[in-house]
């Protein structure tokens, strides 16, 4: 098994879109399961990709080439979450905040919200508090689920929640933030609802928001 997960992290750090998806289909064909497919096989492979950048060994072309990698994959992953079945939990509206272009988390945290059994509405990245807004009226939805990556970009979810609070939705909608410079303190600072440090625990809080 080590080695086909061992193939999926090096495809990840190669950028190589179809030899990843090829290695995840071999790992699936051969019962692996799908959370150790992700942490110890992509994300494996996206973290010493990231350790490169941080040292300067990769520029910005190679990380979004795996990051695109990585991004393509998940999406037969999610087929295999759901397969474990699962009935609609609530709706969520995901978003990387304004400025904001890491996508990757959030990806994530919405793959383990629609395993969890969430209908999820995804603004993608770069998105604008009005838009935010407007796609929770219009959707009645449960939860908003922020992503932020930068510390710059983070500032970004107080507007957010200044605009909910504006919108006469504060305590109608859930408030879910994340992304690694977010801290609990933080999240309490800005009235959100709860933070998480990771996909899977971001999908059982939002379960508990709901309830
Ligand atoms: Co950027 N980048 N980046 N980058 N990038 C970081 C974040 C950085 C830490 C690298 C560094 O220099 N040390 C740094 C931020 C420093 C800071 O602000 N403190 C940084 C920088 C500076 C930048 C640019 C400014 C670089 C430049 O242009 N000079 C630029 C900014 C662009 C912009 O956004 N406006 C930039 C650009 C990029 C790329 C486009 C090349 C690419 C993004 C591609 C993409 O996302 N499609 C990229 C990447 C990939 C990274 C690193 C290498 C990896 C991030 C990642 O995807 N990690 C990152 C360094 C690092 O982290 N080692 C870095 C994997 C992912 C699974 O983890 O997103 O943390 P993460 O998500 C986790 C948790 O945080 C949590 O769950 C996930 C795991 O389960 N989580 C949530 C996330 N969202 C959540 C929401 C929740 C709950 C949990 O509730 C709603």
């Amino acid at each position: 098994m080590s080695d086909i997960l061992a193939t999926i992290s090096e495809a990840i750090q190669d950028g190589d879109q179809a030899g990843t998806l090829d290695a995840v289909k071999s790992a699936l064909g051969e019962g692996v399961a799908a959370q150790k497919i992700l942490d110890d096989g992509l994300l494996k492979g996206m973290g010493i990709v990231g350790e490169r950048f941080v040292a300067g060994d990769a520029f910005i072309p190679e990380v979004m080439m795996s990051a695109n990698a990585l991004n393509g994959a998940t999406a037969i992953l999610k087929e295999q979450f759901k397969a474990e079945g699962v009935t609609s939990a609530g709706k969520v509206v995901i978003a990387t905040v304004k400025g904001d272009l890491h996508d990757i988390g959030k990806n994530l945290v919405k793959l383990m919200l629609e395993a969890g059994g969430f209908e999820v509405i995804d603004l993608g990245t770069d998105v604008p508090e009005t838009d935010i807004i407007k796609t929770v009226k219009d959707n009645n939805a449960d939860v908003i689920a922020l992503s932020a990556l930068l510390t710059t970009t983070m500032a970004e979810m107080r507007n957010v929640l200044a605009a909910i609070e504006a919108a006469g939705l504060k305590g109608k909608v859930k408030v879910l933030v994340g992304g690694a410079p977010i801290t609990q303190t933080y999240a309490d600072e800005i009235g959100a609802d709860g933070t998480a440090t990771n996909a899977a625990s971001a999908a059982e809080l939002a379960k508990q928001l709901v309830s």
